[in-house]
């Protein structure tokens, strides 16, 4: 069961540093993953929800799939492994009234067991944004991703956006502030190899109180349009979740991301 001391967030922010406090000592490392290992490889600790979807048009209507086998996989260009694709699968098809025009949900979950003691956490990890995301498009979005802690708080929300179309489609994106343009915040662009739209990678951080036995993290994420990892998709690399003596009690409680130097808003 988790513990949770209380909702104690800190936003994203690289841009910030290593964020380290000087009574953050006995940090111990839990977990790290590359995902490097050969393609197709599965990795116990994480599994994936079922997919729920949802058109106003039937069909394809509404109804749920089962979960996604989750493995690595290897990017376009061959330069990373990863964890994923993730997303959903094309829902419908072609001609269907609510083709193109469907929410996706999925979770993807790490369990943690075993736990030595501790008041805090730490994860940290790269979030690919891979094809078309639309952001806050009216006609194409919105597509958001979220982070939460199972039994606790959501640590981090936002649209993201690979789609370049601003003017004709609202496709903007929530981060690091809302309004920004399409890979505002990433550390890298088109570093993958998709030529769909390109990709953006996220660092992206967070501590938060905690002191159960077990952690579970849920990667969620809420995609319009149901087109499939084929169309827009996402995944993760260099997850690390490291134990924290105590959560730093001079930042911010805050869920709002911060922009990284150097980016504009708008
Ligand atoms: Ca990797
Ligand atoms: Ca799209
Ligand atoms: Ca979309």
């Amino acid at each position: 069961m988790l513990s949770l001391l209380r909702p104690y967030l800190l936003p994203v922010s690289l841009a910030f540093g290593a964020m380290a406090a000087p009574h953050q000592g006995l940090a111990e490392e839990v977990y790290f993953n590359d995902f490097n290992g050969p393609p197709g490889s599965q990795y116990p600790e994480w599994r994936s929800s079922s997919i729920a979807y949802e058109s106003a048009g039937d069909p394809p209507g509404k109804g749920v799939l089962p979960p996604q086998l989750v493995t690595n996989t290897e990017s376009a260009n061959g330069a990373q492994r990863f964890l994923g694709e993730f997303g959903g699968p094309q829902i419908g098809k072609p001609g269907d009234p609510g083709y193109n025009r469907t929410r996706v949900d999925q979770t993807i979950s790490l369990t943690l067991h075993d736990l030595a003691p501790h008041g805090a956490m730490r994860v940290s990890f790269d979030l690919y944004i891979l094809k078309s995301w639309d952001g806050n498009s009216p006609a194409y979005g919105p597509d958001s991703w979220s982070l939460g802690v199972e039994g606790g708080p959501i640590l981090f929300t936002s649209s993201f956006s690979n789609n370049q179309k601003v003017r004709t489609e609202g496709s903007y994106q929530d981060y690091p502030i809302p309004g920004s343009l399409p890979h505002s915040g990433a550390v890298a662009g088109n570093t993958l190899g998709y030529r769909f739209f390109g990709d953006s990678v996220y660092t992206l951080e967070f501590v938060f109180a905690h002191s159960g036995r077990t952690l579970t993290l849920n990667f969620r994420s809420g995609l319009f349009e149901g087109k499939g990892t084929a169309d827009e998709s996402w995944g993760l690399d260099n997850v690390r979740v490291t134990t924290v003596a105590s959560p730093p009690r001079d930042s911010p409680q805050t869920t709002e991301p911060v922009a990284p130097p150097g980016t504009t808003p708008r």
